[in-house]
């Protein structure tokens, strides 16, 4: 077991050039400490030759402490939202002017792995760091997460619960306005990275998703989309407060399989009603299908919008769009 970083720097050491290089550690320890997989450890080895391990006489990998360190210092770079490039040229520029980071502390107690935590667990620990403001923790916490679930249970189970703490804790005025507006920016700000760097599935039919016309709630169209990009359908976010006419011109030259808009209000869930007949009278015609808060809080609306209810949750929405479009 390597003696922490954070304990060995709090004896005499202040920068990574005072830790021993003295080989020592497997790849699987350094990675267990670092919190990194094998794969990435390697690649960031060859491509940014930022440390050259020393090898057993059966050519394995032995790191020493001051590899750890500088690992350490990357992964800390690249979980408050550096690329691993731009941390690795920090670094070079660093080492070519003869100077060393300093050590980087291990995280904090309070935010160390939970392995075996169900995701549910995670909600609670989010809105904590959220409301505090504090990112760089929310940052560790979530790709913790992220690490040990899969997104559907990250978004159902630990995103959405957080989110719904914040709403009420908001409405309570427990928390102001910054803070919400802050907690919810953090959150869709991780999701729209993640949809980005999925493949954009252009194999399989083409489904457009967004927000109904004054409705700025988008982190559950957001979601949504990433759930059916998952499923490797082909989705185009347009994000909120959608433009009806100017969407239904877009959907006449682009002929999408399916559009689907989600409405928190009852005054957006209204505005749906407008997109059915455009929709209706192009051809082929694209299936259209609808959700959100809004239909959950007052059932009646659903009768009111001509087109597809896809259900009360998210993921229930998922598997009624592969009803209707084929998985
Ligand atoms: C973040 C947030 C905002 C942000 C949105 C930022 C963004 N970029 O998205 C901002 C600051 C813009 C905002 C503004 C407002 N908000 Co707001 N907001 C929220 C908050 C905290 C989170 C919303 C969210 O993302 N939830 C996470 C999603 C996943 O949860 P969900 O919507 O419940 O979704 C579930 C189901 O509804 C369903 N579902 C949802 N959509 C869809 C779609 C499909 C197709 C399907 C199948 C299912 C489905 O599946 C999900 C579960 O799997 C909620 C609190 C809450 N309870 O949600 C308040 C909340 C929705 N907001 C509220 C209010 C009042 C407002 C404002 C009117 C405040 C104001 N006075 O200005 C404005 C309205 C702005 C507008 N024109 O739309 C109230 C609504 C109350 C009500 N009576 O309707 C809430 C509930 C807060 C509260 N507790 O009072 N808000």
């Amino acid at each position: 077991m390597i003696q922490p970083v954070a304990a060995v720097a709090a004896e005499t050491k202040t920068n990574i050039g005072d830790l021993p290089d003295v080989p020592k550690f497997s790849i699987k320890t350094v990675c267990g400490e670092v919190g990194i997989r094998p794969v990435t450890l390697r690649a960031w080895e060859r491509r940014y030759q930022l440390l050259i391990p020393h090898r057993t006489r059966s050519n394995y990998r032995l790191y020493s402490e001051r590899d750890v360190g500088i690992l350490h210092w990357l992964k800390s770079r690249v979980d408050s939202g550096q690329s691993i490039s731009t941390a690795a040229g920090e670094l070079l520029e660093l080492r070519k002017a003869g100077l060393w980071p300093a050590i980087v502390q291990a995280p904090q107690p309070a935010l160390d792995r939970l392995p075996g935590t169900a995701p549910e667990g995670y909600a609670a620990r989010l809105f904590d760091v959220l409301v505090r403001h504090d990112e760089q923790s929310a940052n560790l916490l979530l790709n913790d997460v992220i690490g040990q679930y899969d997104i559907v249970a990250v978004c159902n189970d630990v995103l959405t619960p957080c989110l719904h703490r914040i709403g009420d804790a908001w409405a309570a005025g427990r928390i102001r306005i910054a803070t919400e507006h802050f907690a919810s920016s953090y959150i869709r700000g991780r999701l729209m990275t993640h949809f980005q760097q999925m493949p954009v599935g252009r194999l399989h039919s083409r489904v457009i998703v967004g927000c109904a016309p004054i409705d700025l709630h988008e982190i559950p169209a957001l979601i949504l989309s990433i759930f059916l990009r998952r499923e490797g359908y082909r989705v185009e976010y347009l994000g909120q407060d959608v433009h009806i006419a100017d969407l239904l011109e877009y959907a006449r030259a682009e002929r999408p399989a399916m559009v689907i808009l989600t409405a928190n209000a009852t005054q957006a869930a209204h505005e749906l009603q407008r997109v059915y007949a455009g929709l209706n009278a192009m051809r082929p015609k694209p299936k259209f299908g609808f959700g959100g808060r809004a239909f959950i809080v007052n059932p009646a609306l659903r009768e009111s919008v001509p087109g597809i209810y896809l259900g009360d949750t998210l993921s229930a929405g998922v598997a009624r769009v592969k009803q209707l479009l084929g998985a």
